[in-house]
């Protein structure tokens, strides 16, 4: 008797394994921040920005999509959404270092077609709409944080999750080493918990090691890295 009481103790002293279940806690306050998963970096012909293994972060996002919605939180997806000649493009000649890419209402530039479907069903199965987010719309600026997106109204992302209450962000997509990593950044600077999903996030890697580095500047500025 004595001994499991000891053991019941040193049982609740011990934290909670870090997986993603034990990490991530799914209420109204929460929200998933799915980051331009676009045409324009899946791997598929025709991509003119494909992210290496872009595809893969569609069944990762999905099942956070599912719990996401059925414990009625939030969802956003951003989109980059650039005018011809933006200024981060290289054929623009103003140091872009990026080929074309989601151009605005190009095929590019809209959401894979999977993760469409995955969140068709939230809306029609849980009455959870997702929220569009643009980002990059100005020729002279360039933006790579979701923070600095709008939705249809205009309304900007910190706007929105304000209005919904929320306190938590869950963030993936593409790309880890760009618009993740500057999405997750914003939303601390903002005051938000924020969870990168690492599982559902694929990075570009221009230099070496750079999924590796924006990672490590998530984690310093109080991101939980889930797996
Ligand atoms: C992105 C490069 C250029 C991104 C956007 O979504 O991470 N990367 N534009
Ligand atoms: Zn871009």
């Amino acid at each position: 008797m004595r001994l499991l009481v000891i053991a019941a103790l040193l049982a609740s002293s011990i934290p909670a394994l870090a997986t993603n279940d034990g990490t991530i806690v799914y209420d109204s306050e929460t929200a998933l921040v799915m980051v331009d998963v676009q045409n324009d970096f899946m791997p598929y012909p025709g991509s003119t920005l494909p992210v290496p293994d872009g595809a893969q972060v569609v069944p990762e996002l999905s099942k956070f999509v599912s719990k996401v919605a059925e414990n009625h939180g939030a969802l956003f997806a951003t989109q980059d959404w650039h005018p011809a000649g933006h200024i981060s493009f290289k054929s623009a000649g103003r140091g872009g270092i990026w080929p074309d890419h989601c151009i605005q209402g190009s095929h590019g530039s809209q959401l894979d077609d999977g993760l469409k479907v995955t969140l068709q069903a939230a809306l029609e199965k849980e009455g959870v709409e997702t929220q569009i987010v643009r980002k990059g719309y100005d020729l002279d600026h360039d933006a790579y944080s979701g923070f600095e997106g709008v939705n249809y109204q205009g309304l900007t992302l910190t706007q929105l999750l304000k209005q919904k209450h929320i306190s938590r962000i869950l963030v993936g997509g593409l790309a880890t080493d760009y618009c993740v990593r500057a999405t997750v950044l914003d939303g601390r600077k903002n005051g938000f918990e924020v969870v990168f999903l690492q599982s559902a996030s694929r990075g570009v890697n221009v230099h070496a090691g750079d999924v590796t580095k924006a990672i490590e500047d998530m984690r310093k500025a109080g991101a939980i890295i889930a797996p």
